[in-house]
C-alpha cells in the first residue's frame, strides 16, 4: 500500500527526517510517499503560519485526490487541514497529534505533551479539548526550542527536551510523554530509553494507524461533512486546485 505523509511546513530536511521516521516503522510492502506544500512557512510556530499550512495541506490533498493513497498522515502537531484532507481523500487521514493522544491514553492513565515554542501550547491544549483528551492530558509544556533547530539536533537540545520531559512527568504525575512536534520524531527511541517511560511520536503511530485501518478496508465516510468537496472554481494561484 502507498501511504502519503504530508509535512505541512516547507522544510526539505524536516520532510526527509519525517519520511525516514515513517519508513522506519512502515511494514514491508508499505511505500511512504513524503511531500510538503509548494508554498508556505518553513516551520509552523503560530496561528498565522498554521493557516498557511492548512492551505498547503489542502493543496497536497487536492493533488493526491488524483491517485488516492491508501492512507494519509498529516505530520505537524497542529493537525492543520486534517478535515479538509478527509473531504478530498478516500483513505483514512490521520493527524499526528490525534494519533499520539490516542496511543498515550492506551499506555498510561495520564500523559504530558512536550513541545517547541511556548506560544504554540494553546494550540495543543485546544486540540486536547477538541479530541476529548482533557482527562488524560495532564499538561502541555513548551521548551522554546525553535522547530528548525530540530533539523540537525545537537546533544544539548536533546538534553533540554529530556529535562523538560522529566519535569513534566514529575509536575503532572503523568506516565507517558507525547512529543509535540514532528521534528522530534527522530529523538523518540533515545528519549524513551533515557526516561524509562513511553515516549510517543505521532508520526510513527499515525503510519501504523493508517496501515491498520486501510488493511481493515476502512475508508473515510463520504456521507455528510467528509463528502468530496463540491464542484467549484477557485481563482488566483489556487485556480489549478478547483474541483
Ligand atoms: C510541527 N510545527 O510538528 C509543529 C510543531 C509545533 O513546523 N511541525 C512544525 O511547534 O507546533
Amino acid at each position: 500500500m502507498k501511504i502519503l505523509v504530508i509535512n505541512p511546513n516547507t522544510s526539505d530536511p524536516m520532510t526527509e527526517a519525517i519520511a525516514q521516521a515513517a519508513r522506519d516503522v512502515a511494514s514491508a510492502g508499505t511505500e511512504i510517499v513524503a511531500v510538503h506544500p509548494g508554498f508556505g512557512p518553513l516551520s509552523i510556530e503560530g496561528h498565522h503560519e498554521e493557516a498557511w499550512a492548512a492551505a498547503g495541506v489542502a493543496e497536497q490533498a487536492r493533488l493526491a485526490a488524483e491517485w488516492q493513497p491508501a492512507a494519509t498522515v498529516i505530520a505537524c502537531f497542529g493537525d492543520p487541514g486534517l478535515e479538509a484532507a478527509r473531504e478530498a481523500l478516500d483513505g483514512p487521514v490521520i493527524g499526528i497529534a490525534e494519533a499520539a493522544f490516542q496511543a498515550a491514553s492506551i499506555v498510561a492513565t495520564g500523559f504530558s505533551v512536550v513541545t517547541t515554542m511556548t506560544r504554540t501550547c494553546i494550540m495543543a491544549e485546544r486540540l486536547v479539548q477538541r479530541y476529548g483528551f482533557e482527562h488524560q492530558c495532564r499538561g502541555v509544556h513548551g521548551t522554546d526550542i525553535a522547530v528548525l533547530s530540530l533539523e540537525d539536533c545537537p546533544p544539548e537540545t536533546i538534553a533540554q527536551i529530556e529535562d523538560a520531559s522529566r519535569e513534566a512527568l514529575a509536575r503532572d504525575r503523568s506516565g507517558a510523554i507525547v512529543l509535540g512536534c514532528a521534528g522530534m520524531a527522530p529523538l523518540c527511541a533515545q528519549l524513551s530509553q533515557r526516561l524509562g517511560v513511553p515516549v510517543i511520536d505521532g508520526v510513527a503511530v499515525a503510519v501504523k494507524w493508517g496501515e491498520a485501518l486501510a488493511s481493515l478496508g476502512l475508508s473515510t465516510s463520504k456521507r455528510g461533512d467528509y463528502a468530496r468537496p463540491l464542484p467549484k472554481r477557485y481563482v488566483g494561484f489556487a485556480q489549478k486546485y478547483s474541483w
